[in-house]
């Protein structure tokens, strides 16, 4: 990027968001650029009129885009309508007024949830629409599968970069801690946090068998920002841990309950849904642009977690 650029960070209040602030707090601002963090309470993206206004209020030059109506397992899987139609809405909004504003670059988030569930490991951006996704979040990965689309569209039509990252499970300050449509490592922390403080058991859903690779916000942010600055091509990049730090549900489970300092009982409440088994993702294409690439070791990723968590009890999502 040369000239002044003003990046608008949609969904820029909620973890991902709070993240690329932290990450540019902490020495990646250039000059060169302005930064706009919003949320819904500045712009609801589902209203094309609320949409406009925003982008002529900011004007950016290039956008980042995280907003979307998200959620975990639990959530996804009361509400696979709603997910599809608030995501769908949101993003042929942003993309659309991006294209109108004449926005240089757009940065989508897809997840690795949407890749199909019968595919063989470790999934790559190649296989994004080979199959039907995990039944558990349907709708959520349909929409997320049309920002690939919409990309590709407006790319062949106008020539836009617009182009989109794969993040595998995503978690840290500023999560969502909401134990009924969180993701698990939110849910996770708020329940050790609790039975600690009050001398209960500590459960933790389903067998503890699933398998994930789980992704600091951090590390996510500063890579995220590299995108919006150095990666020129349309097709997705997936943003995940190796393979090799995919750890199950109960392992994590473990870390977590070493981090808050809980003693009591730990059960495994196998009336409640696993989901998705694994979502195995490579990361070879991100390292063939970052051969050097570091993540923040997942231990002490989660001691920060649960020290903002316990910091910010009181204001947190949860
Ligand atoms: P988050 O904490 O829930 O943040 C989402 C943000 O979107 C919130 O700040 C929310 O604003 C905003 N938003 C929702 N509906 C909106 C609307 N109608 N108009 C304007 N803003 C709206 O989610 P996140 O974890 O940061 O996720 C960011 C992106 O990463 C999403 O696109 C998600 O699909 C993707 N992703 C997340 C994960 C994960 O594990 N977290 C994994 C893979 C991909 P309010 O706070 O004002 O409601
Ligand atoms: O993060 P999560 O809810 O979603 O993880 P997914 C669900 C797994 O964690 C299941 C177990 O195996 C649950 O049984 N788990 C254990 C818990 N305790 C808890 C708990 O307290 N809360 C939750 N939520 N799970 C999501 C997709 O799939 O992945 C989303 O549904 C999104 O759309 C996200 O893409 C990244 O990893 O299964």
């Amino acid at each position: 990027m040369t000239s002044k650029n003003v990046i608008l960070v949609t969904g820029g209040e909620g973890l991902v968001g709070s993240a690329i602030k932290f990450v540019l707090d902490n020495g990646e601002t250039r000059t060169e650029e302005e930064w706009v963090f919003t949320s819904s309470k500045e712009c609801d993206l589902t209203k094309l009129t609320d949409t406009n206004k925003l982008f002529e209020k900011v004007k950016p030059t290039h956008v980042i885009h995280l907003a979307a109506k998200i959620g975990g397992l639990y959530g996804n899987l009361e509400n696979s309508l709603q997910y599809f139609r608030t995501n769908i809405i949101i993003n042929d909004n942003v993309l659309a007024v991006s294209h109108n504003f004449g926005v240089k670059k757009v940065v989508s988030c897809l997840s690795t949830c949407i890749f199909p569930d019968r595919v063989s490991y470790p999934i790559d951006e190649k296989m994004i629409h080979d199959g039907p996704p995990h039944d558990s979040n349907f709708g959520y990965s349909y929409a997320k599968r049309m920002i690939d689309v919409l990309n590709k569209c407006y790319n062949k039509t106008y020539g836009d970069i617009f182009t989109s990252v794969v993040p595998t499970n995503v978690f840290g300050p500023h999560d969502n801690f909401n134990v009924e449509n969180g993701h698990v490592l939110g849910g996770l922390i708020h329940k050790a946090f609790c039975a600690k403080r009050d001398n209960t058991d500590f459960v933790v859903w389903g067998t503890g068998s699933p398998l994930r690779q789980f992704l600091y916000s951090r590390d996510l942010a500063r890579l995220m920002i590299w995108v919006l600055r150095s990666y020129e091509e349309i097709e997705p990049i997936i943003i995940s841990v190796n393979v090799e730090d995919e750890i199950s549900i109960k392992e994590a489970a473990e870390i977590v309950v070493k981090a808050i300092g809980f003693k009591g009982n730990v059960i495994y409440d196998t009336n409640k849904l696993d989901g998705q088994f694994r979502k195995t993702a490579s990361n070879r294409k991100l390292k063939t642009y970052l051969p050097n690439l570091k993540f923040t070791q997942f231990e002490d990723a989660i001691k920060e977690t649960v020290d903002w968590y316990m910091k910010h009890f009181e204001e947190a999502r949860k």
